[in-house]
């Protein structure tokens, strides 16, 4: 009886452990990149396993919540990616996680944008403002094709848009103000209790000799999400079982910058 429960207890604990991702490399110039050529590295968190680097941030109030675990400092030095505004960028899944490289839970997705003070984005910590310019709730085109007869989908899962994808594209808005800018993907979790985040931040030079806008609304990260709040604090299956709708679910404060 003990080996058996035994061997329930750690293959549960290894299968939730597996299901986690980190984001570490990008789409640029339609290209899949290296891992940590444009995307702060990040360090392991402290727990004595190998998954430990893919570990998810639960923590809301956490400095972590930016750019992942350590990586308020681009103490990795990774290369900046000049662009022009209006340019397509993507984030991609790790692929050593053993969730596959993919966005193994059902969930939503965003992308962030937030200008360093100086050329510096080493140095910059990313406690300016932040404001959002993408967010995938329910399915687009980019979704992943279910339609094959021989896989078997789970339907309270594959209604959530990046769910099961390997990478998100998005676009860096066409007024956006020229300048250095941290660019952040976040890949939310839901949970009643503890929701986890899933994060990366890359290095852009944004070029526009174009219009410019004002982006906005503005946030600060951490402090976007309060622990508890319902639109991160649920269950992702709510709008599954009950008459919740996933067309109806709208994504947490701030709306993205329509610029
Ligand atoms: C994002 O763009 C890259 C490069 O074109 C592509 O390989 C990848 O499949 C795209 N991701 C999705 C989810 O469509
Ligand atoms: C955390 O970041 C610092 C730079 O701020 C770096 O020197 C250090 O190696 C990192 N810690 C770990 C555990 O990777
Ligand atoms: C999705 O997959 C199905 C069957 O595998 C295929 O017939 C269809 O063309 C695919 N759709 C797209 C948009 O790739
Ligand atoms: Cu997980």
């Amino acid at each position: 009886m003990k080996s058996i429960s035994t061997a329930l207890c750690c293959s549960a604990l290894l299968a939730v452990a597996d299901a986690h991702w980190i984001f570490d490399r990008i789409v640029y110039e339609n290209k899949w990149t290296q891992p940590y050529e444009y995307v702060r590295e990040v360090s392991p968190a402290n727990v004595n396993n190998d998954l430990a680097l893919i570990y998810p941030n639960t923590d809301p109030d956490s400095v972590d919540l930016r750019c992942g675990r350590n990586a308020t400092l681009g103490w990795s030095q990774p290369k900046t990616a000049p662009l022009n505004a209006g340019d397509s960028l993507g984030f991609i899944v790790n692929l050593a996680s053993v969730a596959h490289g993919r966005m193994y839970h059902p969930g939503f997705a965003s992308a962030w944008l937030s200008k360093a003070p100086s050329d510096d984005l080493n140095s910059y910590l990313g406690d300016g403002d932040w404001f959002k310019i993408m967010s995938v709730t329910g399915r687009t085109a980019q979704s992943f094709n279910t339609s094959n007869p021989a896989l078997k989908y789970d339907d309270s899962k594959v209604m959530w848009g990046a769910y099961n994808s390997d990478s998100w594209n998005f676009t860096i808005p066409a007024t956006t103000p020229p300048g250095k800018y941290l660019v952040r993907f976040e890949y939310i979790f839901p949970n009643v209790d503890d929701a986890q985040f899933y994060l990366g931040c890359a290095h852009i030079d944004v070029k526009n000799s174009g219009t410019v806008g004002t982006p906005g609304p503005l946030v600060k990260i951490p402090g976007v999400y309060k622990r508890g709040q319902p639109d991160v604090y649920f269950s992702s299956y709510d709008y599954y079982l009950s008459s919740k709708h996933i067309e109806d679910f709208v994504a947490p404060y701030p709306p993205v910058w329509q610029g």
